[in-house]
């Protein structure tokens, strides 16, 4: 018997081995190694089957392109060898979003449950292409069985206190997609610029969109320098309609998020009778939270704020509309005979209860709008309006009370997924807001709370991290700060819980290090400055 105990513990190692030896990251449910080869070549031809559209296979070819420099011809046939088949098959796949991969000699075959599936399955086998100029690639024989843990799979993004060009972000959605993220929450508003056209209000676009100086704060010997130079831009609703098209056809849905009633700085200075003072004020040139927001008792910022919205809800088609509802003060309110009249009037108890009355009404109008309310956890505060997604943040017991209130939830809470702060204590790292989140820490993240029941944390729909760009004025920095901890986030989002091993996981993302680099990003290396 011991020997038999013996060899079977002795076969474990290799098995396991085998299954992590592939340099995929989300880690796949199931993989298994043959030994077999399958050789990718211009020549190899594509097969696809009934109900599928090209897409996939666009985006694969276009993937392969840019790593290796192979123009794969991918010509339709009916041969059986040497070729890519791409299916459909919800029977042998019943898990939504699921595929299965399986490479031999003779060919490559992705089953997907559904198209976004077999788009899975194609970003899990360009992580098998090599980067590198090459005639032909060697493709591991294997055969891979995978689905989603979490139906929200998120990364936020605040173009806000920097912008970015819609180019970078056409690359931070190719490799989101690559990690099989499906959700991009797009920061679009806050105290330091008005990053959307709304053609209703044309302030937004000449004023709230700028601010005076450039905040430099990416040497860490210059903390808080301006330049003196004006600052911003934003992204023309066309612009929008292309990214939206752009992250769509990668099978990722973009939340857009107009803050309220807090963080409003930039708008306020655009249309200052939306103020609780009048003003005068100006787009914010360093970030923090400031006492002007929307006035809750004038009826002008529910107009204001449904015409944005309905301009907003025009150009995403998602169902979530995100409106912040965060680090709201309520210094302005307590002083301002309006808030105070409404206080009255809507028998409210507080100004708490004030934001929750405004978050309440925004709702209703999302609601015409065939939209659902997503909002950062104070709108718990007061009481949550109905039907409303909360996304954690200041910790996990917002998402803990949303849930048990039978609300859905997204668990962000800063201690483990905020990228803006520091993955090491070095004093060289480059400068980033003030909290700790290295890789290592955040690998351990587990985004289902225990003290849920089955039932309750179903309302947990998944896991998003959010980078706020105070500190990250270009694109390189942007990078630097995301990865790779992307990389940890996409593991806890998308494969199955438990069974996390460090140690294995950083060979992977020292193997993604080249991958990433042939995709132009490049991602910080600091997981080597760490010696535990
Ligand atoms: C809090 S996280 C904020 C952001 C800041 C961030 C700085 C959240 C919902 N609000 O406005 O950028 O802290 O880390």
């Amino acid at each position: 018997l011991l020997l038999v105990v013996l060899g079977w513990v002795g076969l474990l190692p290799t098995s396991q081995a085998q299954a992590t030896e592939l340099p995929l990251l989300p880690r796949p449910v199931q993989a298994t190694t043959t030994g077999q080869v399958f050789t990718l070549s211009r020549h190899t031809a594509l097969r696809v089957g009934p109900g599928l559209s090209a897409g996939p296979a666009t985006r694969f070819r276009q993937y392969v392109r840019q790593v290796s420099g192979m123009v794969l011809e991918l010509k339709p046939t009916k041969r059986r060898t040497d070729v890519l088949v791409l299916q459909l098959d919800s029977t042998a796949v019943p898990q939504s979003k699921g595929y299965t991969l399986t490479i031999d000699q003779r060919r490559v075959t992705v089953t997907g449950h559904d198209e976004a599936g077999v788009f899975y399955g194609l970003q899990t086998l360009s992580q098998l292409v090599p980067p590198g100029k090459a005639n032909r690639v060697s493709l591991p024989g294997c055969t891979i069985t995978d689905y989603p843990r979490f139906p929200y799979r998120g990364m936020h993004l605040d173009v806000s206190r920097h912008m970015f060009p819609v180019d970078t972000i056409k690359k931070w959605l190719d490799v989101l997609a690559f990690y099989k993220i499906n959700t991009f929450h797009w920061h679009l508003t806050d105290d330091q610029g008005w990053r959307i056209e709304i053609k209703k209000y044309p302030h937004l676009q000449t004023v709230a969109a700028y601010r005076d100086e450039t905040l430099i704060g990416h040497k860490r010997d210059l903390p808080h320098r301006f330049d003196g130079q004006r600052y911003g831009g934003y992204y023309s609703q066309e612009e929008v309609r292309e990214l939206v098209r752009y992250a769509a056809q990668r099978h990722i849905t973009i939340i857009p998020e107009i803050e309220m009633p807090g963080h409003a700085s930039a708008a306020l200075a655009a249309y200052p009778e939306l103020g609780c003072t009048g003003g005068p004020y100006h787009t914010a040139t360093f970030w923090g939270v400031f006492d002007d927001v929307y006035c809750a008792g004038n009826e002008a910022t529910f107009t204001f704020l449904t015409d944005v919205l309905d301009e907003v809800a025009a150009l995403f088609p998602g169902q979530y509309l995100h409106i912040g509802g965060d680090e709201c003060p309520k210094t302005r309110w307590r002083a301002c005979p309006k808030c105070q009249r409404r206080i009255q009037e809507e028998h409210l108890r507080d100004e708490r209860e004030l934001q929750s009355y405004f978050m309440r009404r925004i709702g209703r109008h999302l609601a015409t709008l065939n939209k659902r309310l997503l909002g950062w956890d104070e709108i718990l505060e007061g009481g949550l309006p109905p039907a409303a997604t909360v996304m954690s943040w200041t910790g996990e017991q917002g998402g803990i009370e949303a849930a048990r209130l039978g609300h859905d939830v997204v668990m962000t809470p800063e201690k483990q997924v905020y990228f803006d702060y520091f993955q090491t204590l070095y004093p060289t790292d480059s400068l980033a807001a003030g909290g700790y989140t290295p890789l290592q820490q955040l690998y351990r993240y587990e985004p289902v709370p225990t003290e849920l029941t089955p039932a309750q944390a179903r309302h947990v729909r998944g896991v998003q991290a959010n980078v706020w760009t105070e500190y990250m004025p270009t694109p390189g920095k942007l990078e630097y700060m995301v990865f790779p901890r992307l990389l940890a986030l996409a593991e806890i989002a998308w494969s199955p819980g438990g069974g996390r091993n460090y140690p294995a996981f950083l060979q992977r993302v020292r193997t993604h290090n080249a991958v990433l680099h042939a995709q132009g990003v490049a991602p910080s290396r600091t997981y080597d400055w760490l010696t535990d």
